[in-house]
Parts: structure tokens; C-alpha cells; sequence
């Protein structure tokens, strides 16, 4: 992993033709740092938790960091994203400050959902950040319904949406609409989960512009795909059941970020340009447990020791320094101090922050007076009686 120095040079190097390399170095360096970025914070929180300074799930996405660079690389910062529970690589990719993510993970009113949501719910409207959700399969209805609502505003308004208070859709009021695309990221996991197949049936039958980003790391859990899935050999197939353009990019190429960006950038485009949806099935690998209590007894440490050979931070940094030969090895130390201080300033912040006023924030971002309908004593608000009792 690359952490401290510079990885050791291959004995061949690679002639790179796609559209990555036609990209400003200055472009590929910002990657590189947005993947150390997510792996030096994950790194400091795996700490804070085993101190029991962040509470609650935890799902660390070490080895998958290429994923969400290089797919958020390849579109626009107001195409709206949506992800599972192992969101903080997306989070940062997208821009999320580091103080407001960790404040999160920490459970603190500064964070970017006021602490209230943790780990699983990062959340961030200025970046077009959806969330972070918990519930296997849950986001792709939204991921299909933030398709639907960009294409409604680009083909029938003609301009954003205002909120309800008044904020612009757009955050720029003055701005047309333009076409869109959704990425909407699931884990292989999630291909079983009915409300999948209803989001992507409806996102084939309107050709709504949402990309389903499957983010296979071979393992749900503790399950392997192939125990659990069916086609997992040809998953392509199943975006095929909806009449949706699919994508394979394998391990190879999803763990080398410029591979990865080189096949996915012209899927995005077509998929903006003829608004229409995609399926990915974008292979890759997590080097920690699912979450921070796994024994890991489906996996060897071969198999985990196999991938990090292929580290996407460790790629990285040989091609801009032996490839490219636009950073040099003190560059890349000065750049690694750099993220390693401004993650520790994360964590001051966090840990300096207040937690939640319980007076002001237990009923507020929740549906107000639901108590009423829920309690199995009273009658519901509007007047009927709980069938229940
Ligand atoms: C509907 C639902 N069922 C079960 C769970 C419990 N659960 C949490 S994570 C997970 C595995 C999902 O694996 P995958 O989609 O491959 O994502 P990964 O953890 O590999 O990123 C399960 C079954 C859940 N959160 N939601
Ligand atoms: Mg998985």
C-alpha cells in the first residue's frame, strides 16, 4: 500500500492509448491524492473505532478507492450521486470536507448530517450527494428517481426545480437545464434485491439517464457471489433483461484507475448524450472485513495479499512517475504530508465539536407527529382506530 514511500517500479512499463491520456496531469495528480485522501482517512478511523470514539456500523472502503475516484472523474459535479453504506469514498471523491465527514463518523453536530447519521448516511446537497444508505438495494429507486427528475427538468421544464424554501434545484437559479446523468452505486449484493429489478425496469422503460455502478467485490458479507447470485460470470445479463447498455470492466481494470476511467467515460457520455440508462459491472476489491467486526474466515489472506499487488494507489504513482513523468518521489511525499495532516485536522475538528443538543436536534429532520400513528396505544391521527389492536 502506498503510505509512506514511493512503491518500487515494474520491470515493463505500459503504453497508455485511451482517453484518460489525453487528461492535464495536473488532473491524474488530484486523483492520486483523492485516493490517498480515502485511504488515509479510513486508515484514521479504523483507528477511532477500535478507541470507541466512533460508535455504530462501520464499513471501510480500502481497495475500492479507484471506484469512485475514477467514476466521479468522468462526469459533471451537478450529476447527482447516490451510494450504499460503504459511502465515504464517495463522499470525498465528491468534495465532502474531510472535518465535516469525520465529525459525522464521530456523531458530532458538525458533521454533514448533523451527527445524526453516521458512517452509513453521509449526505451532502451542495455536492449532489444523495446519501449513504443502509439498506441493501434501497438506493437504486432513488438513484432512478434523481434520473427521472433531471431528465423531467432538461425535456419538459426547461430549468431547475426551486425547493420548497425557495433554494434552487441547480444552486445556480439562473441556470438552464442541462442533460444529466445519475450514477447510482450498489454492491453485488444488492443484484438480488427486488426493488433493483423495479428500478431498473422502470429506468429501461422511460430510458431515464441513470448508471447502476455495481460495485462487485466478489463478497456480500461473508457470502461469495457465486454462492449467491445467479450469472454471476455474466452480470451483463441482467442489464440486458431491461434493455440496458452494459458494462463489464474486470479486476484488472477497475483496480487501474486510467483503464477504469478509459471504458467508463465513453459509457457516461453516451449514456448523458442519448439519456438513457447503463449497467456496470465494475469488479474490484476490499482489503478490510465488511465491516469492523469480521472474522473473515471466506476469504485467505493469499487471496487479499494477491490484490494488493495491484494496488490502484501504488499503480498510480508509477505511471505519473515512471510513465507520465510528471511528479517526482518528493512530490508525491510532499502530497501524502500534506492529506496526512489535513485528516488529522479532521479528527481534532471532530473530536472538538459538540455532540447533538438533544432538545434541538431528536425531533427535528424527522417526520414530525409520527408518534401518533406508530404507538399501538392511541388511535391514529386521522381518525381511525390501529387495525393492529
Ligand atoms: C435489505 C437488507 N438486507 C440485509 C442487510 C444486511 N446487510 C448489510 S450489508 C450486507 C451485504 C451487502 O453486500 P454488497 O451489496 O456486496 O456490498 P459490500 O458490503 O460488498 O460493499 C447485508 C446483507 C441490509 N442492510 N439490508
Ligand atoms: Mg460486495
Amino acid at each position: 500500500m502506498a503510505q509512506t514511500a514511493a512503491p518500487a517500479a515494474p520491470s515493463s512499463t505500459s503504453t497508455r492509448r485511451g482517453v484518460s491520456a489525453d487528461l492535464p496531469d495536473a488532473t491524474l495528480s488530484k486523483w492520486l491524492r483523492d485516493m490517498f485522501l480515502i485511504r488515509e482517512f479510513e486508515v484514521r478511523c479504523a483507528q477511532a473505532y477500535q478507541q470507541a470514539k466512533i460508535g455504530g456500523f462501520c464499513h471501510l472502503y480500502i481497495g475500492q478507492e479507484a471506484c469512485a475516484v475514477g467514476t466521479i472523474g468522468a462526469v459533471n459535479h451537478d450529476d447527482p450521486i447516490v451510494t450504499a453504506y460503504r459511502d465515504h469514498g464517495h463522499a470525498l471523491a465528491r468534495g465532502m470536507d474531510p472535518g465535516a465527514c469525520m465529525a459525522e463518523m464521530f456523531g458530532k453536530s458538525t458533521g454533514c448530517a448533523k451527527g445524526k447519521g453516521g458512517s452509513m448516511h453521509m449526505f451532502d446537497r451542495p455536492n449532489w450527494l444523495f446519501g449513504g444508505h443502509g439498506i441493501v438495494g434501497a438506493q437504486t429507486a432513488l438513484g432512478t428517481g434523481l434520473a427521472f427528475a433531471a431528465r423531467y427538468e432538461w425535456e419538459v421544464l426547461g430549468k431547475g426545480v426551486n425547493h420548497p424554501d425557495g433554494r434552487p434545484a441547480t444552486l445556480d437559479e439562473n441556470a438552464p437545464a442541462k442533460k444529466k446523468v445519475s450514477l447510482c452505486y450498489l454492491g453485488d449484493g444488492a443484484l438480488n434485491q427486488g426493488c433493483l429489478h423495479e428500478a431498473m425496469n422502470l429506468a429501461g422503460l422511460y430510458s431515464l439517464p441513470v448508471i447502476f455502478i455495481v460495485e462487485n467485490n466478489r463478497y456480500s458479507m461473508g457470502t461469495a457471489i457465486e454462492r449467491g447470485t445467479t450469472m454471476a460470470h455474466n452480470l451483463l445479463a441482467k442489464g440486458a433483461a431491461y434493455g440496458i447498455d452494459s458494462l463489464k470492466i474486470n479486476e484488472e481494470e477497475g483496480l487501474d484507475i486510467l483503464r477504469l476511467y478509459d471504458k467508463f467515460k465513453p459509457f457516461a457520455d453516451e449514456c448523458r448524450a442519448k439519456q438513457r440508462p447503463g449497467f456496470v459491472d465494475l469488479h474490484t476489491y476490499r482489503y478490510q472485513g465488511h465491516s469492523m467486526s469480521d472474522p473473515q474466515k471466506y476469504r485467505t489472506k493469499e487471496e487479499v495479499e494477491a490484490v494488493k499487488q495491484k494496488d490502484s494507489i501504488d499503480q498510480l504513482v508509477l505511471h505519473l512517475m515512471n510513465e507520465r513523468k510528471c511528479m517526482t518521489e518528493a512530490q508525491f511525499l510532499a502530497m501524502q504530508r500534506e492529506v496526512k495532516d489535513l485528516v488529522a485536522k479532521a479528527m481534532t475538528f471532530a473530536e472538538e465539536s459538540p455532540i447533538p443538543d438533544v432538545d434541538a436536534e431528536l425531533y427535528s429532520d424527522v417526520y414530525s407527529n409520527i408518534e401518533a400513528n406508530l404507538s399501538p396505544t392511541r388511535e391514529y391521527v386521522h381518525g381511525a382506530k390501529n387495525p393492529l389492536l
